[in-house]
């Protein structure tokens, strides 16, 4: 390879400001570009998932010379699954643009992990994860995962309802291997991801499937540690039936980035198709009379806990919108 030449990869783990690059001549870690970073103030740079192009340079480790890549170029993205930057509240008092952090480029898929139970499921955060995912048009399924720590009855009354508006719910166990199968089915031949709060058994349930894999999960004694994620890099691997699956760091919260409060209804799969029947075509189907919306969640077609994460979420995705 001349020292011009540019070598194409995928970015397959990132950790700490450094991408492994893996291209046909084996995997690269690599820096980006400053010129990248100055660009490209709205978006994480590079991302897990990325095409790039990187350069090679040689440089020196305990005695020996060892290539380093230098990302030069990212090839635009199809799509992502994205959050805002926890900071952004900061850097709006610094007026600095809203900035999103990518947890994978390009995916075919995105798995939203929930334990039944230990940690609780916050099915208001599994309503934000989908309402991104259906904004970016990035198909999601769910993991109900820890089954083995709830009775039958329990997990259905909490997540059959999503699998009735069309998100597919895989009820699964990492401890007794219930589920695994049909999971390993759902991911083969695709890219995607595993995201989901901590502890939810994310690294587990990708042990359990692939084993050999042998991720870092929390033992009983860092359990007591708080607020300590067992996964800090993001990475994808190769699964035996063809396709990546990429195991992520828990997510705290996740806020939304740059969504619209008027385009919110559609992201919502089961209140979509009322919105078209309101007496506004601007209803908010907060107070308008004649809303088609509200009607449904009375008839006890809408799932009132999913009208009130609308509720809520259009209250906040208004006041982002409306800030400036
Ligand atoms: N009972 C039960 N425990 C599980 C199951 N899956 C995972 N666990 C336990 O839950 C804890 C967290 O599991 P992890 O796999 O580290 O969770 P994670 O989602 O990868 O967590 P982060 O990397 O911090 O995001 C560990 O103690 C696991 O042994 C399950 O299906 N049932
Ligand atoms: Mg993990
Ligand atoms: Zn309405």
């Amino acid at each position: 390879m001349s020292k011009h030449d540019l070598l194409e990869g995928l970015v397959t783990k990132t950790q700490s400001g450094f991408f492994w690059v893996t291209t046909a001549d084996g995997v690269y870690v690599s820096q980006v570009r400053g010129k990248l970073l100055q660009e490209r103030l709205t978006t994480d740079p590079v991302a897990l998932g990325d095409r790039v192009k990187i350069s090679l340079v040689e440089v020196l480790e305990d005695d020996t010379i060892r290539q380093q890549g230098i990302i030069e170029a990212v090839a635009e993205r199809e799509h992502a699954f994205a959050r805002q930057m926890p900071s952004a509240e900061g850097r709006r008092a610094t007026s600095l643009p809203d900035r999103e952090k990518v947890i994978i480029a390009n995916p075919d898929q995105v798995v939203f992990v929930f334990a039944c139970a230990n940690p609780e499921p916050r099915l208001k955060m599994l309503d934000r994860f989908l309402v991104i995912a259906e904004r970016a048009r990035i198909p999601a399924l769910i993991c109900a995962n820890k089954t083995d720590l709830v009775s039958r009855r329990e997990a259905r009354d909490l997540f059959d309802l999503y699998d009735a508006i069309g998100y597919p719910v895989f009820y699964t166990s990492a401890v007794d291997g219930k589920g695994i199968k049909k999971l390993r089915k759902a991911l083969a031949g695709k890219i995607s991801a595993l995201t989901g709060p901590s502890g939810t058994g994310k690294s587990s349930l990708l042990n359990a499937m692939q084993p050999g894999l042998g991720l870092a999960v929390k033992t009983v004694s860092e359990a007591t540690t708080k607020g300590r994620h067992t996964t800090v890099s993001s990475e994808m691997f190769p699964l035996e039936g063809g396709g990546y699956v990429a195991d992520t760091p828990g997510i705290r919260a996740i806020g939304l980035f740059n969504i619209e409060p008027s385009e919110l209804d559609g992201y919502f799969t089961e209140i979509r198709p009322y919105v078209g029947e309101c007496q506004f075509n601007d209803c908010r189907h907060i107070d308008e009379p004649g809303c088609a919306v509200r009607k449904a969640v009375k008839k006890g077609d809408i799932w009132y806990d999913r009208y009130d994460s609308y509720c809520r979420l259009l209250e906040e995705a208004e006041e982002i919108f409306y800030r400036c």
